[in-house]
């Protein structure tokens, strides 16, 4: 397989990223989780200007985690869960920048991207309506009105299926098909360590 261009995405690199993810002691590493929402934000932003609503917004919170990661040293989402609840409860949920309500938001939008890829290896052609259903179905309920209008707008933008699976950059179809099935476990392995672990120390709903 040709290497992808420089910046360019390619999904066997956000599954690589998310394979590192989880550790043999079930712990989700920062540094790949990161890296892998890096390289799903670049394939946001090579489908042109009218996403760029929600690539800005991704970005923001990814850097603000790389920020903590570096400043706290953070390796894992267990102990940035740990150091930051070491304050107590009531200081986590008034903090606007904590790095817990921050991945809060990408561990929802988490749960969209395995249920749209979920769709996209279904084979079924309609990538609006896809999407639709897997924001319906995850981020949808956290968001206001006015964004979940705005990206129900921009969903109407997205490309074909079969362009979806070339931008994916892994060659024929088949094998596009074949890399979700692989890459859609991985993914959902740390959504649901992550959801248990939100659920547990009752961040699931932090403002
Ligand atoms: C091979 C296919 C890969 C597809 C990759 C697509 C990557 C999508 C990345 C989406 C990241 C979205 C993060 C959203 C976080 C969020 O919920 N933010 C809201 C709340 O934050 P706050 O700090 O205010 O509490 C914020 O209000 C968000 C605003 C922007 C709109 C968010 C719409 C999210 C739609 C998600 C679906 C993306 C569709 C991409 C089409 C491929």
């Amino acid at each position: 397989m040709a290497a992808a261009a420089a910046g360019a995405f390619s999904l066997r690199e956000v599954l690589d990223a998310f394979r590192r993810c989880v550790t043999e002691q079930r712990e989700v590493l920062l540094e790949p989780y990161l890296s892998g929402w890096r390289g799903l934000i670049r394939f946001l932003q090579s489908l042109g200007t009218v996403f760029s609503f929600i690539s800005k917004d991704a970005v923001a919170k990814v850097t603000l985690l790389e920020g903590h990661c570096q400043r706290q040293r953070f390796v894992s989402l267990q102990s940035m869960v740990e150091q930051e609840l070491a304050a107590g409860p009531a200081a986590l949920r008034a903090r606007p920048d904590s790095g817990c309500r921050t991945v809060l938001r990408l561990h929802r939008a988490l749960r969209w991207l395995q249920l749209f890829l979920e769709g996209l290896r279904s084979g079924d052609p309609r990538t609006s309506v896809l999407c639709t259903d897997a924001y319906d179905a995850s981020l949808a309920a956290h968001h206001p009105w006015v964004v979940r209008k705005a990206a129900r707008l921009a969903f109407c933008a997205l490309p074909s299926r079969e362009a979806f699976l070339e931008v994916m950059n892994v060659g024929p179809p088949e094998e596009a098909v074949a890399m979700l099935g692989e890459a859609i476990p991985y993914i959902g392995d740390v959504y649901g360590i992550t959801q248990e672990l939100f659920e547990r120390h009752k961040l699931l709903d932090l403002p």
